[in-house]
């Protein structure tokens, strides 16, 4: 038990109480379940336990708080880190590993459906280090924002972010393009490990385990349209045909758009998709995607949800505030909202994203990718920062590879090792990189 209080997670669980030790157990068990699936974070640990490369390092983190984040926090402490955290989300902590890492004297702060005013506090609580955190792991970017608007006085013992997510890494160039990045960031997101498997089968499985948890719906033979066929939005469609549904693609890009309707989706836009579908995903990253003139055209019982990082896809708002619409909380984060004529619609997760609203988010196996790119990131940042002025940089392909490598043997993948014949033949090294930076893949 804590002498000192330092976290704040949800108010019905009472540390040292009957209930909270069975609260604190759970998180255990599914922790030791999350372990296995977690080959590659593990792998890491064992490789770097011993040399403490942490030691000294204090790590500010701001990504959903869940079973396998409490993973990934452990996992920095064990290779030395002192560690301060909070969720990116009000809706996506997962109370028992919150309850759990603060029970072992972890400074957590979060807990599932904090306010927005809760939620900036406990992003300020993350950074009472003494003099402040060395290292930043952030996911969507308001931990970055909160420090580099609010608190520039840590900017000068800051080595770096490392950003998780395609929303985060929009917002850093952004900020870098108005030359308002003081500090080096590596962006995770785009690790060839981490986009093409989180974002796109992290996405097919979680995107319905969302809406099932949430509903009890069908999916097979409805309409669904995704808005955004990115690697998240290719998951998101991939997953509703393979339960049968008849998928619609909105996209703006040209050439996704082109890899949309040879992949066998119509393409259209949401204009002429709203009103006869009966589940609509919105994966844009993008602001404005389902108005009000959408969902008045809606047929009854469509449902809404968004996938995207933001609740700034689906006007959410609209159905919140208009008069003439009737509000029925049918559980907490499943919304009914019935217009006068009798038509109703669902609406998930209040627009924010689903599958960390009305499901625990990813599974472990996949996020085992994304956590192995985040403490490797990490770790160049704190052992190599002379190698990152502020900037945005990716990690070197052949950490990809490494991450890529981890992952295979648990799956009983035997990869063909090339000769040196056949090495030279093709130009790259026995042990890789094997493409050129600007593959695509
Ligand atoms: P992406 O850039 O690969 O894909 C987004 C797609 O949306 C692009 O193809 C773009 O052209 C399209 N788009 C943009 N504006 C549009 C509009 N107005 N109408 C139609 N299409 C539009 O990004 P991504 O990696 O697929 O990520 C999408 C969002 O999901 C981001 O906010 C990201 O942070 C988030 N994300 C969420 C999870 C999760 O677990 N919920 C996982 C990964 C990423
Ligand atoms: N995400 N985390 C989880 N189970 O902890 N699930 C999804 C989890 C992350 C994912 O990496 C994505 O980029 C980000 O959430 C969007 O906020």
């Amino acid at each position: 038990m804590l002498q000192k209080r330092d976290y704040e997670i949800a108010k019905h669980i009472q540390l040292g109480s009957e209930d909270a030790n069975q609260t604190i157990e759970f998180a255990k068990k599914q922790i030791a379940l999350a372990r296995h699936e977690m080959p590659g974070l593990m792998a890491l640990r064992d490789e770097f336990k011993d040399r403490k490369p942490f030691l000294k390092a204090k790590i500010t983190g701001c990504l959903h708080l869940t079973i396998e984040t409490a993973i990934l926090i452990e996992t920095l402490i064990e290779l030395g880190a002192d560690v301060r955290w909070s969720s990116c989300n009000v809706y996506s902590t997962q109370d028992e590993a919150a309850a759990y890492l603060a029970n072992k004297g972890i400074p957590v702060f979060a807990w599932k459906g904090m306010s927005e005013e809760e939620y900036w506090r406990c992003i300020g609580k993350t950074l009472e280090f003494p003099y402040g955190p060395n290292l930043l792991i952030d996911d969507g970017g308001d931990l970055t924002a909160y420090v580099l608007d609010k608190r520039p006085d840590l900017i000068p013992s800051i080595k770096g972010v490392s950003e998780e997510t395609t929303t985060g890494i929009r917002a850093l160039w952004k900020r870098f393009h108005e030359g308002k990045l003081p500090i080096a960031a590596i962006d995770v997101n785009d690790s060839v490990t981490k986009s093409k498997f989180d974002n796109r089968y992290g996405c097919l499985e979680s995107l319905i385990d969302g809406i099932k948890q949430a509903t009890h719906l069908m999916i097979g033979g409805k309409k669904a349209v995704v808005a955004g066929y990115g690697d998240v939005g290719k998951g998101c469609a991939e997953a509703l045909r393979a339960y049968g549904a008849r998928v619609v693609i909105t996209e703006i890009d040209p050439i996704i758009a082109y890899q949309a309707v040879m992949n066998g989706f119509e393409v259209t836009t949401m204009d002429e998709a709203a009103m006869d579908a009966d589940i609509f995903v919105t994966a844009t990253g993008c602001k404005g995607i389902i108005l009000p003139r959408h969902m008045d055209k809606m047929k009854d019982g469509a449902l809404l949800c968004n996938i995207g990082h933001f609740d700034v896809e689906i006007d959410a708002n609209y159905l919140f505030t208009n008069p003439e619409i009737v509000h029925e909380e049918i559980k907490p984060l499943v919304d009914k909202f019935t217009w006068k004529n009798g038509k109703s619609v669902l609406l998930l997760a209040k627009g924010r994203l689903v599958n960390l609203g009305c499901a625990k988010g990813h599974p472990s196996f996949v996020m085992s990718n994304s956590f192995c790119n985040q403490v490797l990131a990490q770790l160049e940042l704190w052992e190599s920062s002379k190698k990152y002025p502020p900037g945005i940089y990716r990690l070197p392909r052949i950490l990809d590879e490494k991450v890529a490598r981890l992952h295979l043997k648990p799956l009983g993948v035997k990869l063909t090792t090339l000769n040196d014949e056949q090495a030279e033949y093709l130009g790259v090294p026995v042990n890789g990189p094997y493409k050129r930076e600007d593959y695509r893949y």
